[in-house]
This record gives C-alpha cells, structure tokens and sequence, in this order.
C-alpha cells in the first residue's frame, strides 16, 4: 500500500513510514490517514519488529497542514493518529531532519525513541501562528524537558538544533549523516527490551515547579508580546502538567487551543504567514527567470546604513567591501560595525570565532575603483537626487558586466537614478530599513527598464541575507514611506486639532506597534523628514492638500532633531534615553492652529485610531488602484517588518478588512466632509465596497 502521502517498505525486520508530502511534509488529511494505515499494516506483519518514522525530501512532518485551519478536520485528527503511535506494541523510532516543527514535532514525542540528524531544527512555533501546540505538545515537552525548557520552546515559538534537543532530552541520538541506516542500528539495539519510553507515561505530573516559573514567563511575556493571548494560554496548558493527569492536561490544551484558533489573533498571524510567502511571487516573472550569482557585493557609504548593510552580507558568509571617501569616515564606519557584532558576541549570541569570521569578510576602502569586481553594488550615499545621480555615473564607469547596482533610497525616484547609466535595465531600488541590519523588510523598488532577471535575483538576494522582500513600484516613498508620509500628516492634523502628542502615541502604542508616530520622527530624525518635506514643497505636492508639519519645521529651526539632539516632539534624557512629554509641544501645535484658523476640540482615543488607520488604508488603496503594490498583502508584510505594525493585527489593510471595509469607508467619508483635502477619494476602494468585495 502506498497512499499518496506515504510511503513503507520493510528492511530486514525492521518497517519504515515515510512522509511523501512535498514541500515540507505538512500533516495534511491524507497524510494523517495514510499514517494510521501504514502503522496498522505494520503491527498486523508478525515479521516486523520495530518501526521507524521519517519524511522524504527536505524535511519530517513540519507540523500540520496550515491551509485546512478553519475548515472541519476529517478523521483522523492529529492526536487520534498520535495515540495510535503511542501505543503501539512494536517500537517506534522517529528518525528526524530538516524542521520537525509544531505537529511534526508533537507525533515524534508519540513515538518511543527520537533520533536526529545534527542539522535538524526542531520546536514547536504554533504561537508564531497565534494558536498553541494541540496535539499533546504541551503535556509531552514538559514530561520529557521539564517545565522550564517546555515554557521557554512553546512561548516564543523558536526551534532548537538536534544538539541542545539532545541535552534537553528531546532526542535520543543525533547523527552527522545516513540518518535511516543509524536509525535501523539505533531500532534495531532496542529490540531486546521489554518495555519502551512513552512520553505521557513519564510520570503522572510534573513535580518540583516553582509557581514562580509561571509567573515569571507570563510577566515576561505581557512585556514582550504585548496585547497577545496565545502565548499566555501555552503557560496555561504547561502549567497543568504540574496538577492535572495527562489526559486531563490534553483536555485542557484542547479547550485553550481552540479559544487561541478562533481568535482574531491567529487568523492575522495565519494571514501574515502566507502573505510573506505571497509577496515572493511576481506574476510577470516567471519561476525559471535566470538568477544572477551574487559572491561578492560592495556597500558605497559606511554610515549608518551602509554598515548595516554591509553586516548583511557579512553574516551570510558573502565578502563585502564598504567604500568610504575618506579614511576617516571609513575608520569610523568600521568601529562601528565592529561594536556592533562586539555587541552581540558579549550578550552570548556571537562566538568569537563568529566575530573574528564575520569581520574578516568586511573590508574597507576609500577608492571607489574596489566595486569593480563585486556582482552586487548598494549605494548608501546621502538622500539626495543630485548626489546620487552623479554617484551612478560613477557606478556605471566601474561596476563589472551583469552587476546590480542597487540604490538604497527611502523615496527617491529609480529611474531618474538609473538615467545616468548607460545600463537601467541593472538598475533597482533596495530600501533597506533602520537599523538595516536588524530590521527584516528589504522593499525592492522595480524601474521602467528593471530587467526581470535583476528583479529575481535581487529578490532571491534578499531571502539569502535573511530579508523578507515585498516588491514596490516606483512611485513617491514606494509603499511604505508614501503610506506612512499621510500617517504622520495625519498625527500631526490631529495634534492641530487638539489631540495631545503623547496621547496620539499612546493610542498607536497600546494598540500594539512598536511606538507612536511623534516617537518615531524622534528616532529617525526630525531633519530627515524636514529635507523630504522641503523637497516634496518645491514639487508642488502640498498644493492641494493642508500641510500640517508646521511645528514639525519649527521644532527643526529650533534645532530639535529628535533623539539625537535629546529633543523633538520629546525630551531625551542624555542618559537612560528615556522621553519625557514637552508640553511646549503641545502649546506650539495650539498656537499654529489658532494662526490657520483651525477650531480645537477634544478628540477621544477612538478617532485617533481610526484616523490614523484609515489614513494609511486609504493610501494603500491608492497605491494598490495604481498599481504601485501587488496587492493588499504586500502592503501587510511592508508594515509589520519595516514599520513595528504589530503581526498580530495582520497588517493595516487586514485589519480594515476585518473591522469591514463599508463601515471603514462610511468613517472616510465623514471626516472628508469636514476635512476634504485630508482625505483624497479613492475609487479603488469606493469600488470594493460597492461590490462588496474583500481585498483577495
Ligand atoms: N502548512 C501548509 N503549508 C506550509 C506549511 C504548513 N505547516 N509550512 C510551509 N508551508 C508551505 C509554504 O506556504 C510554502 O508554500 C512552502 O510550504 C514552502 O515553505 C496541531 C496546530 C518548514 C521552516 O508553523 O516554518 O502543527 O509559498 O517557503 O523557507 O499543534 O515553511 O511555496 O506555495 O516557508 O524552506 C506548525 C511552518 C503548524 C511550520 C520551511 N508548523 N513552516 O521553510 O520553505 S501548526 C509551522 C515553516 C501545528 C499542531 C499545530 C517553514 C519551514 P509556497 P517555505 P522554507
């Protein structure tokens, strides 16, 4: 018998189920199905005396099939097919690679033995999806690893390697290579006992936990994932192992699993999972477009961008040299980047042979002649179209044949840049964001004459320096700085109006990103967004919409560049760094309202957020009706891992979706009545509602 999804043979005396699930073995209906019928074939084969459980192609089971989430499970479920396994009268050896994760993981400790290959990865990341583990996850771990080890892998989803699995009691056996002829010889050593392992059998109840442990991990958490419910409810299910039977804990887990997979929660965590992988396909490109090999790349400007960028390559074991024009700035650069791993080697994330590794591939030059030889070139000069055209130029008389030259730009237009070469069609925008080397979204920016084997390439690129990718279209601020531009224009609005600086932060904050708006321009600069205002002002793109950074541009004159002159729309203490409220501020945003005529009120928590999320929902809309985003998705993706938009909402375009988007547009249009050129009308939008369509 082979279903589709699983295969067996038999070797000696020994049987071998195999999970034939490409692309990475996902417990899917036919799966599961095949798993009860193979293990039921085998135990009724009175010449086979011990089974081992494996996946064929790149990985064991990766967990359940996310796809049927939120459809009715057929028969069986993952924990009928896991207690068959459990209890079967042969002995059962999972023999582990690739990414044993969440369900994958949870049917291995079904088994007597595990036993892995020293690459493998395993965990149990079902809270990276909003749900918990809920197959037996959360009473087996803590039965075979303890509580502390259990609550530290369920409660930040991340996967160990086969070693630490091996020193926590996870696995048995880790191999280099020949995992199925070492698991034979590992099954085949077992057959002599009388009795094999059984994780739920274990002991009845973990003992000898510290209620502390609990509280600690949740305390931890309310800091960490801030407005999120699953990781609590996995504290919750761990903690029964310490007062519950095994079967009552499974109870538990089930009850708490299922108020985690109804949650809002989940379906954004789900919607964030697929749309990253989404935004990796580009209709016009076909999967066969010739990739470009990048081995060596150049980083132009060693500030604090091209560092980071540099440190990109660097940690993936690609040689980058940072060019610098002068020795000075270049020396300067370097320290910097060298503090940094320094950094991370001293909080323990880093050997220092790591560190030694990792430096030795960055090197420093102050000759622009040194990008001749690399096959990706990224300028990370200053932001200004002049500099960076005259720098292309430059670019085009030196980089090698079939080179990227890429241009790290936040706004700027691409194909003026890629004008000034004799080679557009290299030509491509990549936006790196602060801090560039920590910062996981890399928005690719396609010109009019981008080839698409540059535009493949580059996008691989990014996934092989650890990047997610979303690609843009070059259009002002491309997708995200062109949303967040109307974002901010509309904080600022607000604060005209009579919204309080700090509380306009505080809604944004307590609603999960990662800071409000006025903190932001703190950190990234207040001079940053004077320049591109200016810029914007001379081309005219004001001149039919209210501009509302008026204290924004005086905060500037008064030379408060936000945290790095210790004042913005804050105060900084020199030290700790901590903000204090400046209610100059706020007087400063009553005065000009007053002077533009504006009549100020109080304005609740709720318009706050609506406004802020609309504004950036329309634009969206805009930039998805004109063509610049692929679609909604993307624009998602591009907040929460280049913004701190928080994952758990699904992205502002989702979470418009989810709040519905007739009654989203009722409220546009409300505040376009009082406020028409703060809401400019986008028929894409008007449009889906009008159908009474989603986004797709
Ligand atoms: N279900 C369905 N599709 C999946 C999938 C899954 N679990 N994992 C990956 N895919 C698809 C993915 O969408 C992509 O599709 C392709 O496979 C390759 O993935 C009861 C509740 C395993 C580390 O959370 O972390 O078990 O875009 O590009 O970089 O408690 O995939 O090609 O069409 O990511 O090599 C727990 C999620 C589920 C694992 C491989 N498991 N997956 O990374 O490939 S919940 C997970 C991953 C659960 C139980 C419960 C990664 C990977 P397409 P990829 P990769």
């Amino acid at each position: 018998m082979d279903t589709q999804a699983i295969k067996y043979e038999i070797i000696e005396n020994i049987g071998i189920i195999t999970g034939v699930n490409p692309p990475v073995n996902a417990l899917s209906y036919n799966v599961r199905k095949g798993l009860v019928e193979a293990l039921k074939l085998f135990l009724k084969n009175d010449n086979i005396k011990g089974i081992i459980l494996c996946g064929e192609g790149r990985t064991f089971f990766a967990g359940a099939d996310i796809s049927e989430f939120g459809k009715p499970m057929q028969s069986p479920n993952l924990n009928e097919v896991i207690l068959e396994y459990e209890n079967s009268n042969k002995p059962i050896v999972a023999a582990l690679h690739g990414s044993p994760l969440g369900g994958g993981l949870e049917l291995a400790m079904g088994c007597n033995y595990r036993v892995a290959l020293s690459s493998t990865k395993l965990g149990l990341p079902e809270v990276k999806l909003g749900i918990i583990p809920g197959a037996g996850g959360t009473q087996r771990l803590p039965r075979l690893a303890g509580v502390e080890k259990a609550l530290s892998m369920i409660t930040s989803g991340i996967p160990i390697d086969a070693k630490n699995a091996l020193e926590s009691g996870i696995i048995e056996e880790v191999f280099e290579d020949k995992l199925i002829e070492n698991a034979l010889n590992f099954i085949k050593s077992k057959l002599t006992l009388d009795i094999h392992p059984v994780a739920s059998k274990l002991t009845e109840k973990v003992s000898n936990v510290k209620n502390d442990i609990f509280i600690n991990f949740s305390n931890k958490i309310e800091k960490k994932h801030r407005g999120r419910k699953s990781p609590l409810c996995a504290i919750e299910a761990i903690k029964a192992t310490t007062n519950l039977s095994f079967t009552d804990g499974l109870e538990k887990e089930r009850e708490l699993f299922k108020v985690c997979h109804d949650s809002k929660e989940s379906s954004s965590l789900i919607h964030m999972f697929f749309s990253e992988r989404k935004a990796l396909k580009i209709p016009d490109i076909p999967k066969d477009t010739q990739i470009l090999p990048i081995n060596s790349a150049a980083v132009i400007g060693c500030g604090t961008m091209g560092g980071g960028i540099a440190m990109n390559f660097a940690n993936v074991g690609i040689p980058v040299t940072v060019i610098e024009n002068s020795q000075d700035s270049l020396d300067k650069g370097m320290n910097i980047i060298e503090k940094n791993y320094s950094n991370t080697v001293s909080k323990g994330r880093m050997t220092q042979n790591e560190f030694k590794k990792r430096m030795s591939l960055i090197s420093g030059s102050s000759k622009l002649e040194s990008i001749s030889n690399a096959d990706v070139v990224v300028e990370a000069v200053f932001e200004e179209m002049n500099l960076k055209k005259e720098m292309f130029s430059k670019i085009d008389a030196l980089a090698k044949e079939n080179s990227i030259l890429a241009t790290n730009t936040s706004t700027l237009d691409i194909d003026q840049i890629a004008e000034s070469t004799s080679r557009p069609q290299f030509v491509i925008g990549t936006h790196f964001f602060s801090p560039a080397n920590v910062m996981k979204l890399l928005e690719i920016v396609r010109g009019k004459h981008t080839s698409k084997e540059v535009i493949a390439s580059t996008m691989k690129l990014a996934k092989n320096i650890k990047k997610v990718p979303v690609l843009a279209g070059n259009c002002d601020g491309f997708i995200g700085n062109r949303m967040f531009h109307e974002y901010v224009r509309q904080a600022h609005a607000l604060a005209e109006e009579g919204a309080k600086v700090a509380d306009i932060d505080r809604v944004i904050y307590d609603f999960g990103w990662a800071m409000g708006p006025f903190a932001v321009n703190d950190l990234a600069g207040n001079d940053v967004g004077w320049r591109i205002r200016k810029r914007h002002k001379q081309e005219g793109k004001y001149d039919n919409l209210r501009y509302t950074s008026t204290v924004a541009d005086q905060l500037f004159e008064l030379g408060r560049y936000g945290q790095k002159t210790n004042r913005g729309f804050y105060i900084y203490d020199q030290q700790t760094r901590e903000k204090k409220i400046d209610p100059e501020v706020d007087m400063m945003f009553e005065k000009v309202a007053k002077e533009k005529g504006i009549s100020r009120r109080q304005i609740d928590d709720k318009e706050i957020l609506s406004r802020l999320s609309w504004a950036l929902l329309n634009t969206g809309c805009m930039i998805l009706e004109e063509g610049y985003a692929l679609r909604a998705s993307d624009i998602d993706v591009t907040y929460a891992y280049g913004y701190g938009y928080p994952h758990w909402r699904g992205g502002p375009m989702k979470y418009a979706e989810d709040y519905g988007l007739e009654k989203v547009l009722e409220e546009i249009k409300n505040y376009r009545t009082k406020n028409p050129d703060m809401w400019p009308k986008c028929n894409y939008l008007e449009q889906l509602v009008k159908e009474k369509k989603n986004f797709n």
